[in-house]
């Protein structure tokens, strides 16, 4: 049997960082690590290849190549799998899809043989057996969700490595939170199951063995959701980098009271974490008690995320207005907690809500609903109807869009954070002198010679090298970052 994994292609959103990705001489930011687990539960004997649209286009000889097409799509990506299904069933392909848009979403699936809803670490093998008995199901659903244990190894030589600007893993599934307006406790549950500290380290022996060096992006939906099992593994984690002369620097993303245990940001920080994504979402107590999000209110939040930098992680994090809680000057006050925070990757988006989650079923309760969201909440639609006037929504979006990814005032964020979150660390030894001098060439180039905000640019550079030359990767690395936010505000946040 010959199976093709086709990886639909992403739109322009924040995460994609596609901006940014020629500065690094990569094609996407991350590899598909759903096709590649459920790629690594089909019979070793089984051919595979893998075709990521957005390293490069899908020929159709692949295609007639295969017996059958295996597709994973977000909710962002559905145009383009409806396009790679469209294709390949013309082509007379057998067809599967799985993944996180195909399990929530409410729209006629698109014209595949076989669906997979949810995890299919059970159900792959059984459609494996099926079709060796000419019995295949059209929709194949567990009715438990697995323990980690059984997950193998990611089929990571599947992918070419060089074309990425990160490796992914994956520790945990699940959150114990109950935010309104998440989907990852409907798809994954609330009770994180982990993988064991053996199964991790193997995932990262084999990154190494395939030659890969640099950033690895725990892909946890809330890396600290199961803290006894995580206070486990990062000892482990800290001794195989050390072993191994820390040629990984590692992103996760965690929930906000990461920031009350110091023990675990003190084993993040020898582990190797150089950066944390926290769903922050927004300074307004009433909307975070309306998103159930009570871990926010808690604490501090603008105290929480200066402890976490003071452990030497770079705070992203996403925010969010929409809120039927929001005031008036919720706009104002987003920009001024990105601002005193030094969050320079604020990622802030309209709310959206996802099918089938808590806040999905309110507001067609409230009979507000509009239809399925588009997936990309930095496009300034809505699908639900807001308490606030939407054009006054929209144009304050857009006023926070504009005012922090303004040049001045982003690289002073990125300043802030550089001095908040220098700090000792053990040796990086993944970049290497040519890669760090094309790279520096090529932003300098772009952003220092071309760029029309070429000024701020120097202005930048130059007080990066004065006062935090030990993070010159870093500050690099954030002004190819500001250029990619900047020009998706311009493709999105000008009004
Ligand atoms: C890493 C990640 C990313 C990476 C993508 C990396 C990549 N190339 O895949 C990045 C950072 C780029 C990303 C971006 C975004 N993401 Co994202 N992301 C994740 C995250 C945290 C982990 C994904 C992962 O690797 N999981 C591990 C694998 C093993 O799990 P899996 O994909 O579910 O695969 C299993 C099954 O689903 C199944 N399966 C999967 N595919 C297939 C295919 C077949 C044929 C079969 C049989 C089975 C199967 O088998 C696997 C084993 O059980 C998930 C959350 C999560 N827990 O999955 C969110 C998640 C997928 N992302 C989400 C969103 C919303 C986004 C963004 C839109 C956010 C934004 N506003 O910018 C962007 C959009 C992308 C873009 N660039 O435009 C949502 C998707 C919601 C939806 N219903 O579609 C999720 C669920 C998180 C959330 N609620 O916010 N994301
Ligand atoms: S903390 Fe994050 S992953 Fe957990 S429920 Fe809330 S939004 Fe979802």
């Amino acid at each position: 049997m010959k199976v093709l994994l086709v990886y639909p292609e992403f739109p322009d959103t924040y995460w994609s960082f596609r901006h940014a990705l020629p500065f690094e001489g990569k094609r996407s930011a991350f590899p598909p690590l759903g096709l590649l687990t459920a790629s690594a539960l089909l019979p070793p004997a089984w051919e595979r290849r893998l075709v990521d649209l957005n390293v490069r286009s899908l020929k159709t000889s692949e295609i007639d190549w295969a017996d059958m097409v295996f597709a994973s799509a977000m909710l962002v990506q559905k145009d383009s799998l409806r396009r790679v299904v469209e294709r390949c069933k013309a082509r007379g392909k057998r067809v599967v899809i799985g993944g996180p848009y195909v399990t929530t979403t409410i729209e006629d699936l698109p014209q595949a043989d076989h669906i997979f809803l949810g995890e299919a670490e059970t159900t792959l093998p059984m459609f494996v057996e099926d079709l060796e008995q000419g019995t295949p199901k059209r929709v194949y659903q567990a009715e438990e969700r697995p323990p980690l244990s059984i997950t193998p190894m990611p089929d990571f030589h599947l992918a070419d490595l060089k074309r990425y600007s990160a490796m992914c893993v994956q520790y945990s599934r699940g959150c114990p939170f109950q935010c309104e307006f998440c989907d990852i406790i409907e798809i994954y549950g609330r009770v994180p199951r982990t993988k064991s500290n053996q199964q991790v380290l193997r995932e990262l022996d084999r990154l190494l063995e395939l030659g890969w060096r640099g950033t690895v992006f725990i892909v946890d939906d809330n890396f600290i959701g199961n803290k006894k099992n995580v206070r486990l593994l990062l000892p482990s984690l800290a001794e195989w980098q050390k072993r191994n002369g820390y040629p990984f620097s590692l992103l996760t993303e965690a929930s906000v009271n990461l920031a009350e245990d110091d023990a675990l940001l003190s084993d993040m920080q020898q582990a190797g974490f150089r950066r944390v994504f926290l769903g922050i979402e927004t300074p307004v107590e009433e909307s975070l008690k309306e998103a159930q999000k009570g871990q926010n209110t808690r604490r501090d939040l603008l105290e929480s995320v200066m402890r976490i930098q003071s452990y030497g992680m770079e705070v992203m994090a996403g925010f969010i207005v929409g809120f039927d809680h929001d005031p008036a000057d919720i706009f104002e006050r987003q920009i001024k907690f990105i601002r005193d925070s030094a969050i320079p990757l604020a990622m802030v988006g309209l709310l959206s809500a996802l099918p089938d989650t808590q806040l999905w079923r309110r507001l067609e309760r409230e009979g507000r609903l509009l239809g399925e969201a588009s997936g990309n909440n930095t496009n300034c639609s809505l699908n639900f109807v807001p308490k606030m006037n939407p054009s006054i929504l929209i144009e304050g979006y857009q006023t926070i869009m504009r005012t922090i990814y303004n040049p001045r005032e982003y690289y002073q964020r990125a300043l802030d954070s550089l001095k908040r979150t220098s700090n000792e660390r053990p040796e990086r030894t993944h970049y290497t002198f040519v890669s760090a001098l094309t790279a520096f060439t090529r932003i300098a180039v772009k952003l220092g010679i071309v760029d029309s905000e070429r000024r701020e640019f120097w202005r930048f550079f130059m007080h990066a090298v004065a006062r935090n030359r030990d993070q010159l990767a870093d500050s690099l690395r954030l002004a190819a970052m500001g250029y990619h936010f900047r020009k998706l505000n311009e493709a999105y946040g000008e009004g």
